[in-house]
Parts: structure tokens; sequence; C-alpha cells
């Protein structure tokens, strides 16, 4: 049976300046659905490109005496490498400079020409160099400028090309109504209906006032007007010309994955053209919102840049993709901030995944000699985790289809926290004590084993690399390119009496600087739940927390296996505990009431997933219980074996 085909493609950018985080947030988008429908078994095409004609290219390359073709090729270049750090998995790059597209530009230009519906006029308009856009009066902002980006509008007049866009607005109206998906999100439609809605005139397709285009094909002393150029390229890779086969394969493209602002390109312009072309219209626009740095676009003259390449070489491309997917809910501006970033990489990354893998390598590796053993039977437990395992590839794959990227990931994520918990509940280090529990630990490492098999593939459209490190972490068989949505709907796919890997760290703990740091963050993260907590006040008397505050909390037992004074600190201990799957580090304010040698041996408690934090150039990784009135104070002391969960 043949595949199904998925066509998605990003913007083809304009190559005027360098690109910034914004556009490397379009793209990261596209990339994760594209691997999305790939893991689906889908046949995918996803195309992005660079989009290189017009005035305000050439005013460039004349500035610097250089052509235009020789101002765009080095930037064109750095395009595609962003895109190589960036893992992006694009089947092909389209430049607008190139042969094959001037073939499609001009072919498409002659037939819409012969059926009558581009004709010669002349144009008096105002124009917005910037965007390269012409605007009737009624559209431009309150001041009289561009409503896009504000800036003064020319009045110009020439000999032009007119595109009878007015001819196709009926059908294009009813057309969006008869499609709810066709323009996504929803407020994005409302926006194009009330756009149509006020009248459409016809579009200029060409101007004579510059030459850095493609020429119209019945009339030289004309280049093509840049938009129907640029939109033109999404039916160039697919063969529209020279590949029916493919062609049929492909179109109508699954999504054009635009910015707001140029939503109504291809909403409305693409479609009039395509329905003169007599071809079928895209199935979805989905229009994504800004990228914005403490509450502004990012612009050159405001100097708010964010330059993604920096920021992958700090902190790694997975880490950037997997901010931007779950930072930002698709369809709303996001702000892009460095803690936020930080505090992801730290807590979701390093804490919650890095965790979840290590504590299992590691246990396999110390409890059953790194061999996964076959499971035989389930306790409640188990089958509690194999169900979420279920319901989450299930919920994952159903808003992947439907472009809930975060949402998706946010379900993944507690799938990984579920993870994590288990460990406790079952607590396999006291299992691995008991002869009687060898089958029951063998289950519980098992699950594991295999819960991180079907994480792998949940990350993958979001984290290629760490998602194919952890394959090979776990040593699991082919390779992660290979798996299949098909492969992880179904529990129990780790081979039984496998080895396991190396473990190496996946994301190293970003250290926080400063102590104020996490106390800065908390503070704007509680500005922002305010209104959230609000909400909550309504039916939640003050100072009460709910059961679900409660859970967040990780309060487990651990020995204090060492313990000294902090340098030039009266009141401080640093202690290493033992948690029973993993050792670590903390400092304590205890110093006044403990000697470091009364506290060696002792079962505390410990909340064990606090935020680290730096304390007096110590790395504290937790914080230990005590009970204080005055200047009295003790610790809160169990005996429980190391490990076991306090709730
Ligand atoms: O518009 N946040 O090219 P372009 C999110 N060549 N997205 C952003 C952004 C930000 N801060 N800044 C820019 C063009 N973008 C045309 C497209 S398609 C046939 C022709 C997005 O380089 C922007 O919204 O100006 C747009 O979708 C894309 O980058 C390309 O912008």
């Amino acid at each position: 049976m043949d595949k199904k085909s998925f066509y998605i493609t990003t913007p083809i950018y304009y190559p005027s300046a360098k690109l910034h985080i914004g556009h490397a947030y379009c793209t990261t988008i596209a990339d994760s659905v594209a691997r999305f429908h790939r893991l689906a078994d889908e046949e995918v095409f996803f195309l992005t490109g660079s989009d290189e004609h017009g005035q305000k290219i050439q005013q460039k390359a004349e500035e610097q005496g250089i052509t235009p073709i020789e101002y765009v090729n080095p930037i064109v270049a750095g395009f595609q490498n962003l895109w190589k750090l960036l893992n992006i998995s694009n089947d092909d790059f389209i430049r607008t400079t190139e042969k094959r597209h001037e073939k499609v530009v001009q072919e498409v230009f002659r037939r819409i020409y012969a059926k009558g519906d581009i004709y010669k006029g002349a144009y008096t308009g105002l124009y917005c160099t910037p965007c390269e856009s012409y605007w009737t009066e009624h559209q431009l902002d309150e001041n009289g400028c561009c409503p896009d980006c504000h800036r003064p509008v020319q009045e110009v007049s020439e000999e032009a090309y007119f595109f009878k866009i007015s001819k196709y607005a009926h059908r294009l109206l009813k057309y969006i109504e008869e499609n709810p998906d066709f323009i996504q999100p929803v407020s994005r439609r409302n926006e194009m209906i009330n756009f149509i809605n006020q009248g459409m005139e016809d579009l200029c397709i060409s101007r004579t006032s510059f030459d850095w285009g493609i020429p119209v094909p019945i009339d030289d002393k004309h280049v093509i007007y840049v938009w129907f150029d640029a939109l033109t390229n999404y039916l160039t890779p697919i063969g529209y010309l020279d590949d029916p086969e493919k062609f049929q394969k492909f179109w109508p493209a699954n999504i054009h994955l635009v910015g707001k602002e140029i939503v109504r390109f291809h909403s409305i312009i693409w479609p009039c053209i395509l329905m003169a072309l007599d071809l079928p219209l895209p199935k979805q626009v989905f229009g994504h919102g800004w990228l914005v740095v403490d509450g502004t676009k990012m612009s050159k003259s405001i100097g708010n840049v964010v330059d993604p390449i920096g920021l992958i070489e700090e902190f790694g491309a997975d880490a950037i993709r997997y901010f931007l997917l779950r930072e930002i809910n698709l369809g709303q501006d996001g702000n892009f901030s460095r803690d936020a970033l930080i505090q992801r990489i730290n807590s979701d990354l390093a804490n919650d995944l890095g965790n979840l893998l290590h504590r299992t390598l590691n246990m396999v590796g110390k409890f059953q000699q790194g061999v996964v053993l076959a499971p035989e039977g389930r306790s409640e437990i188990d089958a509690s985790l194999i169900e979420d395992a279920m319901s989450t590839v299930k919920t994952f794959a159903d808003d992947m289809n439907n472009m809930k990227i975060s949402h998706a990931i946010k379900a993944v994520w507690a799938f990984i926290s579920r993870a994590n918990k288990y460990i406790d509940e079952t607590a396999p280090w006291a299992l691995a004590k008991d002869e009687s529990k060898k089958q029951e630990l063998a289950n519980t490492m098992y699950n594991l084993v295999e819960a991180l098999r079907v994480i792998s593939g949940l990350i993958y459209p979001y984290m290629p690399t760490t998602a194919g490190k952890l394959w090979q972490q776990l040593n699991l068989p082919g390779t992660i390119e290979e798996l299949r949505l098909a492969d992880i709907e179904k529990w129990g796919g780790t081979p039984a009496n496998m080895h396991i890997g190396q473990a190496q760290q996946l994301f190293p703990r970003i250290e926080v600087e400063k102590v104020e740091q996490p106390v800065k963050e908390a503070k704007n993260k509680s500005e922002k739940q305010k209104s959230k907590k609000d909400k909550q006040k309504e039916s939640q008397p003050e100072g009460e927390i709910s059961i679900d505050d409660f859970a967040k909390i990780q309060l487990r037992v651990a020995k204090v296996l060492e313990a000294e004074a902090v340098p030039k600190a009266d009141k401080l201990l640093k202690l290493k505990i033992d948690l029973g799957d993993e050792q670590r580090e903390l400092v304590s304010g205890i110093a006044k009431q403990y000697k470091p040698e009364e506290l060696v041996g002792k079962n505390v408690i410990v909340v064990a997933n606090l935020k680290a934090a730096k304390i007096r150039g110590v790395v504290s990784h937790g914080m230990v219980l005590a009970a204080s009135a005055g200047d009295d104070l003790k610790l809160v002391t169990v005996d429980m074996p190391v490990g076991s969960v306090v709730r």
C-alpha cells in the first residue's frame, strides 16, 4: 500500500540580514512536524528556502558595490549552515534565483495570462519598500503608514501587470467558510474573513522601477513582483512542470507554516493564484506568533536580535529546539529569555529526563549486571505505568496531528515525571536486597527501560540527537530513525536479555551563577502565575495548598554519608547523601546545632526535587528537613530504608 504523503513548507526567508532566533523558531516547528509525520510512517516532503528578489536586495547590493547575486550568496549559505546546525531535516532548499524556479514562475504567469486573468494597466498606489507591499488607503494604519511595519509608504505610479484577484474573492470566501481548518488558528481565520469582506482589489504583480527579479515572460521591461514569485516556490520542487507523479503525490500541501503577518499573502493571494491555475488549495495555512524579547519583536534597530548560532554553540541545538517548542503555544506570541531557557534545561532536560535515564542505567548496571531480564507478571503499579505510557503515545500523536506541539511535549514530560515517580514507588534498591523479590526487580527494570524506549520515540521530533543518544545508551537494536509510531504504540518492544549500553550525561546542569538568580526567576514566575492564583483563590482559602501542589514535592529518605563545615560560613554544613539510586551533595544551615560527625549515618528526609542552587561556591542539590522553635532545631530523622518516599 502506498504511504500517506505529507507536504509541509516554511516561508522562504529574505536574505536581507542574518537570520535570528525568530526565524529559527518557525523552521524548528516545521521540522518537528515533519519528523513526527516521518515517525508516523508517512512520505514527507519538507521545504524551506530563500526569497532572493526585490528592490530591497538590489538596493543593498548597490550600496555595497556588488551584484545582487553576490550579495545574497553568502547570506543564503549562512541560512543553510544554520539549518544544518539546528538539525533541520528539509528535503529541499529552494532559492528563487534558481533556473528551475524561474521556469515555473514564468509558466505560471503565461498560463494565467492566457486565461485572461492577468492584464496590463497603470498603477498608482501606496508602496512600502521595506515590506515590498502595496496598500490601499483604507488599509494604512492610523498614521497613514504601512499597517505591518508602520513606516511611511510612497505614492508610486507606473505601468504594471495586474492579477484579477477580485474575480476569485467570492469563491475564496466560500472556501474559507466551508473549510474551517484551512486558516488556523481561528483568530487569523476571522481576520482574513474581515479582510476579504472589506473588498479586494486586483493585485499588481509586476514592476518596472528595478530589474532584480524574474522577467515577465511576455514583456521583458517588467520583472515579476516578489509575492507572485515567492509564493510560487511551493510548486517548484515537487515537480509542477516536470514530474506529474511527484506533484500528484504532494499537492495540495498539507501545511504552509508562516508567521502571523504573512497569513494574508498565503490565505488570500496564494489561493487566488492557485484557483486561476485550476489547482486545489492547500489544506492548511497555519499562522504562528512572533518570538519576542522582553515583549518586543526582534529588530536590528532596537538591538534585541538573538543570534541562534551563538545559542546553539552554548547550549546545543536540542536544548534550543526543546525550549522553543515547549515554551510557546503555537499561534501565540512567546517570550525568549535566557533565564527561562536555562531553567528549562536544568529542570526538564538535566533533571527529569537526564535523571530518569541515569537512574535506570545505574540500577540495571548495579542490580542486574547491565542485563534487562524478561518480565513476568504485572503489579498494579506496573499496569498503571504501562497504561500511562500508552495513553501518552496517543495524546502525543493526536496533538502532533493537530499542531498542538507544546501540549504534546507537556504530555511527554508528564510521563517522564511519572516514570521517575515509578522508581520511587517501586523502590528497586529495596527489592534488590530481597532474594524473593528478584522477579519484581526484573519487571521494574524492564518497565523502566521500556518506558525510556517509548520516550526516545516521543522526543524524537523535538530533540532528534538526544533521542538517538537515548537509543544508543539503552543499546536498543536498530536506529532511532528506523523507529515508527506503531513500534511505540505497543508495550514490550525492548528485547529481553538485552545488555544496556554505556551511561553518559545527556545535558549537563547549567550552574546558576548567583544564589539570587533562582530568587529572581521565582519572582518573575510568581508574577506570571499571579492571575492564575487569583482565580484559584476563589475556591481555595488563603494559605492552603491543594493535594496537587503537595504532590509536586518529592520527599525521600536519605542517609548522610559525609558531613563537613563550609569554609567561612558558620551556619552551613556540606552533606553528602545517599538516596538509594544516586548520591548527591547539599548544603544545610544546621552547623550551630550539629557537629559533622554526629550526622554521618543518620537517615534524614530530603526534598529531592528542589532546584539546585550555588551556596558559598557549593552546588546544593536538595534540602534536609528540620523542625525548629526559636534557636532550637532538630533534623527530622526516620527509621526507614534509604530511598523510601515520604508522603
Ligand atoms: O516574509 N518570531 O520573509 P522574512 C517568529 N520572504 N517568526 C518570525 C520572527 C519572529 N521574531 N521574525 C520573522 C518573508 N519571523 C517572505 C516570505 S513566503 C512565500 C515569503 C518569520 O524573512 C516571519 O513571520 O521576512 C515569516 O514567517 C518568516 O520569518 C520569514 O520572514
